[in-house]
C-alpha cells in the first residue's frame, strides 16, 4: 500500500475521514490498525452509500410531491461494473476521497481495484443500460433500472494452453455494498398449471390450479447523478422460495420436498445467460424472463396505485415502460393480465393502456438473435399469457388483413403466433407506441429490411436513435489526466455538456498541447504494458503501435480478419527485407469472451493465441509485432485499454453491427479507427471527416447484394489471386501454427473458403482483406508522421461530443419517453 502523506486535511475530510474509521468500527468490529484492504473498501463504499441515501430520501419527495411520470428500463442486463469511483465522482468528491485514502495510507486506485465488477450483461446491450441510467439521473430524469439479481455474473474467462475455460464470477461472495434489501416489497410469481374461467355477472373470472409461485425479492442499487440532486435506483430481483415465505409445506411434514422446491425456485435468478446475439429456447431463460417482467410489473402498478388511486386510463401519463431489446416482451401481455384479470378492465380499456405505456429497442438483425419460443413449451410454463397473446395474434391478424389483404404470406412472418413459435419481435410491433434502432445505418436496415411491413403500416412509430457512452466513467475516471488536460485547456463543463469538446479541435495542431495530449497516451500505453507483463509475461514496447481489438467475440466482428492480416504481415517481415526494415513495430491487443457453447468462437480465441506463441516467441522477428492476447475482457480492463490504444479496430462485416459502443469509447479517448461503414462508425466518419478515421471495405448494401448469391467465384478468384491471403490461409492448415496438431484450425479455414451452407466467407473476411490490408500498411505509415497522427487523435477526442450518452438519453426523451426533469 502507499506511503502515507503528510497533506493536512480540511475540516470536511477529517469528517469523512472519522466517518471511514467509525465503519470500520461499527460495521466490522475491528480498529483501523487491524481492518484489512477489503474492509477499507467496504467501509468506503459504505460512507458513500451513506451519502447518497441522504440524497435519496430528498429526491424521493420531490417525485412524490410533483407526481412526476416515471420511466422503467427493463433489461436482463445492466452490466455496471465498479461503482465506488463513478460514485464519488458523482458526488463531486474525488479529491476529498482521494486525500483522506492516502492519509490513511491508501491510493483510491488501490481501494477501487477490490471491488467485484457487477457483470450482470453480456457486452454492449447490458453496458449501455448502464450509461443510460447514469445519464438518465444526471439529467434529472426519474428513472428506474429493472433487471435481475443474478448470482453469477457473465462467467469469468481463464485461458489454459491457448483455450477459453469457464470458471462461476461469484461477485457477491463478499456481499454487496451498495443495494438495499427491500423484503416488504417482495412479490409472487406464478407458473404454470391449468387456467379456469369462469363467468361472474357478465365478468370473466379467472383461477389457477397446480401452479407453482416463487417469491420475487428486491434489492434497491440507489445511483446518483454527476453534480445533480436527482438520485435513482437500479431495482434487482432476486428468487426466492415461497415455503420461505408460506410455511404449510412446513407443517404438512413435507420438509424434504419443501427444501427441493426451493432448489428449483432459487435457480431462476442463479446465472447469466452468457450468449449474445444469439437465443437458444431454453425453459429456464423464459422463466427468468417472466419473473423479471411479472414482478417488475407488480410493483408498477402498486406505485401507481399509491399515488394515483385506480384510474388506469391514466397509466400512459404517469409510466413509460421501456423494452431493452425483446427480452422483456412478456411485460407486454403480462401487463393485459394484470389489468384485466387483476383489476377487472375489459380487454379494449386494458390494450388501449397497454399500446401507450411501452417502447422497444432493437439492437441486432442478426437471424440467430431474433427472439422465437416454442408455443408447447410457452403455453405449459405460462398458460395464461399464452391464452392473451392467442387473442392478440387473432385481431393482429385483423389489422394485418386489413393492410395488406389477403397476402398469406406476410401475414405469417408478421405474426405473434405462428409455425408452432411465439415471436417476441411481432409481440412487441404490434404493440409498442414506439420502436427505435440504435444508429442512423440500423434503424435504416430495420426500416427498408427487417421490420419493413410493420414500418408501412406506422412510420412515425420508427426513430433513429444513436447510442452514446457516459463520460463519466469513459474518460474522466478511467482517464483522470486525459480529463484534466482537457478541463485546463477548455474549462470543466464539457463532463455535463459534451459537445464542448468540439472547442479542442483548436488546439489539435497546438505543439504545446500536442506534446501533453502524446504523454498521456504515452503514460497510458506504459500503465497496460505493465498489465500485460504482469499477467501475460510479454514484454510489449510502449513506442510501438498499440492496435486493439476488444470486445465479444463473434464471427461478424471478424476478429478472425485482423488474425489472419496479422499472420500475412509476419509472413512479409520474414520473407521481404525492405518491408522489414521500414516495418514499424506493432503490438496487437485482442480481449474477448465467447459464449461457452460458440465452438468457432472458442476456436478462434485459440488461434489468436497460437498465433501469438508463434510470433512472440520467433527471434527473426525482433520484436516488431507482439500479439497479446488480455484474459477476461470486461468493464474494468476496457477502463485500462481504451485509453491506451492508437489504432482501435472497428471492424465488423457492414450492416451487421447494430451500432458498437466500445468504438466511441476509444474516440473519446483519443484512439483513431479503423473501420468499416457500419453501426455508428458510419456516423463517426460524418463527425471526424475522412483524415481522422481509416475508412475501408464493403459497405452495407454491397455486403447484402453478395448475401444473395454464393459467392464461390468470387471467393475462388481471391484465393487465386492474393498471395499473402492464400499464404495465411494455408498455414491455418498445414501446421506452421501448432506443429503438433495440423488439424485443428481446419474449421476455420473451412467456413472461409467453403461456407456452412453453400456460402463460402459468410462474413466478407476475404473479400474485404485486401483492402484492409491496405489500409494498415497506410496507417502504420501515418503514425509514424507524429504531428499529423496526434493531431488526429486529438480530433478523435474533439469530436466525440455527440457520443454522450446525455445526448442519446436527451433524444429518447423528447422522441419517446417525455419525462419532466426533477427540480
Ligand atoms: C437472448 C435470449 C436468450 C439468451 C440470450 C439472449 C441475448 C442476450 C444478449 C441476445 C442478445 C444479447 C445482446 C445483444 C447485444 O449486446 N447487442 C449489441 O447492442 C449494443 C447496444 O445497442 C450495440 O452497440 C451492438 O452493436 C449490438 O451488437
Amino acid at each position: 500500500m502507499a506511503v502515507k502523506t503528510t497533506k493536512k486535511l480540511t475540516p470536511q475530510q477529517e469528517a469523512l475521514k472519522s466517518d471511514i474509521i467509525g465503519k470500520v468500527n461499527r460495521h466490522f468490529g475491528k480498529i483501523l490498525e487491524e481492518a484489512t484492504p477489503h474492509m477499507i473498501y467496504a467501509a468506503c463504499a459504505l460512507t458513500v452509500r451513506d451519502r447518497i441515501m441522504e440524497k435519496w430520501a430528498v429526491s424521493h419527495q420531490e417525485v412524490k410531491k410533483e407526481g412526476s411520470k416515471k420511466l422503467y428500463y427493463l433489461s436482463f442486463e445492466f452490466l455496471m461494473g465498479r461503482l465506488l469511483c463513478t460514485n464519488i465522482l458523482n458526488l463531486m468528491q474525488t479529491e476529498d476521497y482521494k486525500a483522506v485514502l492516502e492519509d490513511l495510507g491508501y491510493t483510491l486506485e488501490q481501494v477501487a481495484e477490490l471491488e467485484n465488477d457487477a457483470g450482470l450483461g453480456n457486452g454492449g446491450l447490458g453496458r449501455l443500460a448502464a450509461c443510460f441510467i447514469d445519464s438518465l439521473t444526471t439529467l434529472d430524469l426519474p428513472a428506474y433500472g429493472c433487471t435481475l439479481r443474478y448470482e453469477y455474473g457473465l462467467f469469468r474467462q481463464k485461458i489454459v494452453d491457448g483455450y477459453q475455460t469457464e470458471l462461476p464470477d461469484s461477485w457477491l461472495e463478499y456481499g454487496n455494498a451498495w443495494e438495499v434489501a427491500r423484503p416488504e416489497e417482495a412479490v409472487k410469481v406464478t407458473f404454470g398449471g391449468d387456467v379456469h374461467t369462469s363467468w361472474e355477472n357478465g365478468v370473466m373470472k379467472i383461477s389457477y390450479s397446480n401452479e407453482r409461485s416463487v417469491m420475487a425479492m428486491p434489492y434497491d442499487v440507489p445511483l446518483c447523478g454527476y453534480d445533480s440532486k436527482v438520485v435513482n435506483k437500479l431495482r434487482l430481483w432476486s428468487a426466492k422460495s415461497a415455503t420461505d415465505f408460506d410455511m404449510r409445506a412446513f407443517n404438512q411434514g413435507e420438509y424434504v420436498r419443501a427444501m427441493e422446491e426451493k432448489e428449483l425456485a432459487e435457480v431462476i435468478s442463479k446465472v447469466l445467460y452468457p450468449e449474445d446475439n444469439h437465443t437458444e429456447g431454453k425453459e429456464l431463460r423464459l422463466k427468468q424472463q417472466y419473473f423479471l417482467v411479472s414482478a417488475t410489473l407488480q410493483w408498477i402498478l402498486k406505485e401507481f396505485e399509491m399515488r394515483n388511486g385506480d384510474d388506469w386510463s391514466l397509466l400512459p401519463e404517469k409510466v413509460v415502460i421501456h423494452i431493452n431489446d425483446t427480452h422483456p416482451t412478456m411485460a407486454i401481455p403480462e401487463l393485459m393480465r394484470l389489468l384485466m384479470d387483476e383489476k377487472g378492465l375489459g380487454w379494449d380499456e386494458s390494450w388501449d393502456i397497454v399500446t401507450h405505456v411501452f417502447a422497444y429497442t432493437n439492437h441486432t438483425v442478426m437471424r440467430e438473435a431474433l427472439e422465437k419460443w416454442p408455443q408447447d413449451m410457452f403455453r405449459r410454463i405460462l398458460p395464461r399469457l399464452y391464452m392473451i397473446l392467442e387473442e392478440m395474434n387473432r385481431r393482429l391478424m385483423e389489422r394485418l388483413e386489413a393492410f395488406y389483404p389477403g397476402d398469406a404470406a406476410k401475414h405469417r412472418y408478421m405474426a405473434i403466433l405462428a409455425d408452432n413459435q411465439v415471436s417476441m419481435a411481432n409481440t412487441c410491433l404490434a404493440s409498442c407506441f414506439a420502436v427505435n434502432g440504435v444508429s442512423k445505418l440500423h434503424t435504416e436496415i430495420l426500416k427498408n429490411d427487417i421490420f419493413k411491413d410493420y414500418y408501412l403500416m406506422d412510420k412515425e412509430r420508427f426513430h433513429a436513435i444513436t447510442n452514446g457512452i457516459t463520460f463519466r466513467r469513459w474518460i474522466a475516471n478511467c482517464n483522470p489526466e486525459l480529463a484534466k488536460l482537457i478541463d485546463e485547456t477548455i474549462g470543466k463543463g464539457w463532463l455535463k455538456d459534451a459537445e464542448k469538446l468540439s472547442k479542442l479541435a483548436d488546439y489539435a495542431e497546438d505543439p504545446v498541447f500536442q506534446k501533453k495530449f502524446d504523454a498521456i497516451k504515452k503514460s497510458n500505453k506504459k500503465m497496460v504494458a505493465e498489465y500485460i507483463l504482469e499477467h501475460n509475461g510479454i514484454k510489449v514496447d510502449p513506442d510501438s503501435i498499440f492496435d486493439i481489438q476488444c470486445k465479444r467475440l463473434h464471427e461478424y466482428k471478424r476478429q478472425m480478419m485482423n488474425v489472419l492480416h496479422i499472420i500475412a504481415e509476419y509472413n512479409r517481415i520474414l520473407t521481404d527485407k525492405d518491408y522489414a526494415e521500414s516495418y514499424y513495430p506493432k503490438t496487437y491487443i485482442f480481449g474477448a469472451k465467447a459464449a461457452p457453447g460458440y465452438k468457432r468462437a472458442k476456436l478462434i480465441i485459440k488461434l489468436i493465441n497460437s498465433v501469438g506463441d508463434m510470433i512472440n516467441n520467433d527471434a527473426r522477428i525482433n520484436d516488431k509485432i507482439k500479439v497479446v492476447f488480455v484474459e477476461n475482457y470486461g468493464v474494468s480492463i476496457a477502463e485500462k485499454l481504451v485509453t491506451a490504444a492508437d489504432v482501435s479496430e472497428q471492424i465488423s462485416t457492414a450492416g451487421k453491427e447494430a451500432s458498437g459502443t466500445g468504438n466511441m469509447k476509444f474516440m473519446l479517448n483519443g484512439a483513431v479507427t479503423v473501420g468499416t461503414m457500419d453501426g455508428a462508425n458510419v456516423e463517426m466518419y460524418e463527425q471526424v471527416g475522412d483524415d481522422n478515421i481509416y475508412i475501408f471495405g464493403l459497405r452495407s448494401d454491397e455486403v447484402a447484394a453478395r448475401e444473395r448469391i454464393p459467392g464461390g467465384d468470387e471467393v475462388k478468384n481471391i484465393y487465386a489471386t492474393n498471395s499473402s491471403l492464400r499464404h495465411a490461409l494455408e498455414q491455418l492448415i498445414d501446421g506452421s501454427i501448432v506443429p503438433e496438431n495440423t488439424n485443428l484450425f481446419m474449421d476455420l479455414y473451412n467456413t472461409l473458403l467453403f461456407g456452412d451452407y453453400g456460402y463460402p466467407d459468410t462474413y466478407m473476411v476475404l473479400r474485404d482483406f485486401e483492402d484492409y490490408m491496405n489500409i494498415q500498411e497506410r496507417i502504420s505509415k501515418d503514425y509514424q508522421d507524429r504531428e499529423k497522427w496526434i493531431a488526429k487523435q486529438i480530433m478523435n477526442t474533439a469530436m466525440s461530443g455527440y457520443f454522450s450518452s446525455d445526448r442519446t438519453i436527451e433524444e429518447y426523451n423528447d422522441k419517446i419517453w417525455h419525462l419532466t426533469p426533477i427540480k
